[in-house]
């Protein structure tokens, strides 16, 4: 079918690069982060640049730490390290003054840059210039920003039906870039606007949408400084949201206890050194967890259920003394049959189903009982499953009976991902758009925006796979690598007529690609923006609802790098030309324009222009918050639903696909993941020893993993094994590199997220030798 390369996760044996074994950390951060953060950012973008970048991430009047969506402090900001290790890294690999012009096209063919792992590729450097790679050429060849806008436009405005083009975004785009894409989207005529989200927290959304009328968190920083207990389930802070950790460890030292849920036993979770104390530079902090419940992978539903069910014995022992009647009575609705349900289930039961001894639950149940300031925090280990969208609602029903939620201490807390994927939902990057978005988008604009729902990542891929949807455009990721099913989503991708990719840096997706291809080159959020000859900032919304705006501080690496908004509105203007009934030249002058239609279109966002230069930002208003349920009957709603974990069968493990320690998503820092005592090498399987025996293997021996869901093999080679401490029957290994065993046909009731972290598979003995 193809002339185009293999790749590497999906079509060839992987090579290997020398395992190193440690012993795991039992606690994260302190001096060693800084250490480390240091030297990356050194090595990437040198001294000054690296200082300058360093001395202005995440502080007021600076920019926004392009890595994960934890929040800043709205008071006092640690001048000197407001955040954390892996923020560094991903200044660094943005900040690199590695710039890839049209001669590094000319030298390296596609088939050649194939041939690099995901980590080499990605530390090739920015795309310094827009570059096009016509049908059948090996190389991608350099072209003007105008005729590349041409090009895609005459695509855009070929198809038979503007649903025939697919519009993907990443969770960096700001929210202004945002609001313009979708829009521009719109007008051309399409809802096709898939994103990341659909692959991460869309469970939550749709989960606490249906149970509390808005799909982010409840909470806020403050929040954690009062709570009294949280629980933080399928999440690994000390990697992916590290800053987090120093707000649990304020909290613990308030008097909160924390509970944590999870497969593996995480360094960060277990302990943490806050480097920015003297006592943790010198190793002398604190044990974080209290409780650590070692669930069986997506055990979490019967854990939550267990602990209600016993919540509920002691309830009935001491009504009043457990549950909050009064919030019950007046703000839920389902109370009677969540109670109906519960009281017919076994706690011995539901205990055995989530793999943590009851006994366990006991004392989580203890820890629960009279308490009302309950925080819950939940990430990927939560939302990648196929009943993810009922186990957050599960989450919910907890808190509801203890009226945790709406109140100081207490809440939701689904921590994000991307930086600024939550804003880039506000502002309506959403393939099933709200109705107050599309009737507020006609009363400004006067246009009749597409009313049927687009596709979202998932049904994108099916469609481009079955010839529906020809033009593929994505603001920002790496859709290739990102996505399940990688040999499925390639021939996807391939089958396109035109693939573009807005991007900082290069990556596999640039490499797998239609039958002609556009790389559109950006600005990364670390660099100063001077459309329109001013200096512009843009605004992000985290993971607490709270927006700030982000000034990048660095020289782009070339003249030739567009901003976001930049690009959306000459796009627009190419395709859409006299169609329009926009004046896209004004966005390009000034983002205050922009941000003055966000402020009329979006909810919430009204004097945006004034709120935004606040030096901490803004809230935006959230009803939970507030006990103000948006839901249909105005009510927070119990949910019922039975407790099931898949079934395996006959040599069948749960496999969980989740990050290193030296990766943002698919880009690859590096090869170690020091926490897990893991160096120098990305295709390891952590399984549990005695399952490692019991199969007939050893450790350190060579195994492929494959899936048969659909009567398709799906083979990833060349994995070694590590024992591990995880519980029986349940495996990791690292995304991107197993996404080829990911089916596509295998995702998330109602969320449609791909099920990441229990993919059901086997092992063999590896069958190439190495
Ligand atoms: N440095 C860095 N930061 C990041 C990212 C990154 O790649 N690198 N990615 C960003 C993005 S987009 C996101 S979405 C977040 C992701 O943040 P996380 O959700 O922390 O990321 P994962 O590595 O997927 O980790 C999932 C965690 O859930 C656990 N887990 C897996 N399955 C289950 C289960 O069934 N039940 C329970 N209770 N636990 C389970 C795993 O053991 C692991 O600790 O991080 C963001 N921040
Ligand atoms: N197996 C498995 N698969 C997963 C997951 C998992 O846990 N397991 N997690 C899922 C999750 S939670 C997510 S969020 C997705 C992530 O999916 P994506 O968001 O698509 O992937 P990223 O790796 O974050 O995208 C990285 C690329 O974005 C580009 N980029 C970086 N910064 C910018 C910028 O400022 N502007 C533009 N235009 N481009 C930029 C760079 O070219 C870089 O190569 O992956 C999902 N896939
Ligand atoms: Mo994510």
């Amino acid at each position: 079918m193809t002339t185009q390369p293999p790749i590497p996760q999906a079509e060839n044996p992987a090579r290997l690069t020398g395992l190193k074994l440690d012993e795991p950390y039992v606690v994260a951060a302190g001096m060693e982060a800084v250490a480390v953060s240091m030297k990356t950012v050194y090595e990437e973008a040198g001294v000054n640049r690296g200082l300058k970048a360093l001395f202005k991430l995440n502080q007021k009047g600076g920019f926004d730490c392009p890595s994960c969506a934890w929040p800043d402090p709205d008071g006092h900001r640690s001048a000197i390290a407001e955040y954390c290790e892996n923020g560094a890294k991903a200044v660094a690999e943005e900040a690199t003054e590695k710039a890839l012009f049209a001669d590094f096209f000319a030298e390296h063919s596609v088939a050649d840059l194939a041939q690099l792992s995901d980590r080499d590729i990605g530390k090739q450097g920015r795309v310094a210039e827009p570059m096009y790679l016509p049908a059948g050429a090996a190389h991608y060849q350099p072209i003007s920003w105008e005729a590349a806008f041409d090009m895609i436009a005459t695509h855009l405005n070929s198809l038979q039906s503007p649903d025939e083009a697919v519009f993907y975004t990443s969770g960096r785009t700001s929210n202004e870039a945002a609001f313009l894409y979708q829009l521009f989207v719109r007008e051309y005529g399409t809802n096709n606007l898939p994103d990341c989200s659909n692959m991460c927290h869309e469970s939550s959304g749709v989960a606490l949408l249906e149970s509390v009328g808005i799909g982010k968190g409840s909470v806020t920083l403050e929040d954690f400084y009062e709570a009294e207990v949280i629980i933080v389930m399928g999440q690994n802070p000390g990697t992916n949201h590290p800053r987090m950790l120093t707000a649990l460890q304020q909290a613990h030292r308030n008097g909160a206890k924390i509970i944590a849920v999870n497969p593996l036993p995480e360094a960060g979770l277990m302990g943490f050194n806050n480097p920015q104390t003297l006592k943790g530079a010198l190793g002398m902090d604190s044990q974080l967890t209290d409780l650590f419940l070692q669930v069986k992978l997506n055990g979490d539903m019967a854990l939550l259920q267990a602990i209600e069910r016993l919540l509920l014995d002691e309830e009935e022992k001491q009504p009043g003394s457990v549950f909050d009647h009064p919030f019950i009575n007046e703000h839920t609705e389902g109370y009677e049959a969540l109670i109906q349900h519960l009281r017919q289930q076994n706690a011995s039961k539901l205990a055995a189903l989530s793999g943590v001894p009851l006994a366990q639950i006991q004392e989580a149940v203890s820890l629960l009982k009279h308490k009302s300031k309950i925080i819950i925090c939940w990430a990927m280990g939560l939302t990648q499953h196929a009943n993810a969208v009922d186990t957050i609602r599960e989450v919910v029903n907890l808190l509801l009976l203890k009226g945790s939620i709406g109140k100081p201490g207490a809440g939701t807390c689904p921590v994000r991902g991307h930086s600024n994927v939550q804003g880039d939902r506000t502002m309506g990057i959403w393939e099933k758009p709200p109705k107050y978005l599309l009737d507020n988008i006609k009363a400004r604009f006067g246009f009749e925006p597409p009313h049927h729902h687009g596709f979202d990542t998932v049904e994108a891929i099916r469609a481009m796979h079955e010839g529906r949807a020809h033009v593929f455009f994505a603001m920002g990721g790496n859709f290739l690598s990102a996505t399940p099913d990688t040999q499925f989503t390639a021939e996807a991708l391939r089958r396109c007529r035109l693939t573009v990719h807005v991007s900082t840096k290069l990556n596999r997706s640039h490499l797998v690609h239609g039958r002609e291809a556009l790389i559109l080159p950006t600005l990364g959020r670390s660099d100063r923006d001077l459309t329109g000859g001013t200096d512009q900032f843009v605004s992000c919304e985290n993971s607490m609802g709270v927006v700030q705006a982000s000034r990048g501080v660095l020289e782009p690496v070339s003249d030739q790098l567009l901003s976001e908004p930049a690009i959306v509105c000459r796009l627009a203007k190419a395709t859409l030309a006299g169609r329009t009934r926009i004046n896209w030249d004004t966005y390009e002058q000034h983002y205050d324009f922009i941000r003055n239609e966000i402020a009329q279109v979006i909810p919430g966002f009204r004097d945006y222009n004034e709120k935004v230069r606040q030096p901490a930002g803004f809230y935006l208003p959230n009803g939970a918050r507030e006990r103000k349920f948006n839901t249909r009957n105005g009510k927070a709603n119990f949910n019922v639903a039975l407790a099931t974990v898949p079934a395996l069968s006959e040599g069948e493990y749960h496999m969980m696909t989740i990050r290193s320690h030296d990766q943002f998503n698919t880009t690859i820092y590096g090869l170690d993941d020091r926490y897990r005592g893991v160096r120098n090498e990305r295709r390891v399987v952590f399984m549990n020893p005695k399952d490692i025996s019991a199969a007939g293997f050893t450790p350190g021996e060579v195994v492929d993993i494959y899936n048969t869901t659909d009567g398709k093999e799906r083979v990833a080679r060349t994995f070694i094994l590590v024992a591990y401490d995880i519980p029986p029957r349940c495996i990791a290994t690292y995304f991107p590199e197993a996404n080829v065993l990911v089916p596509i046909s295998t995702t998330a009731s109602k969320s449609n997220t791909p099920v990441y972290k229990t993919v059901p598979v086997k092992l063999r003995k590896g069958e190439v030798a190495i």
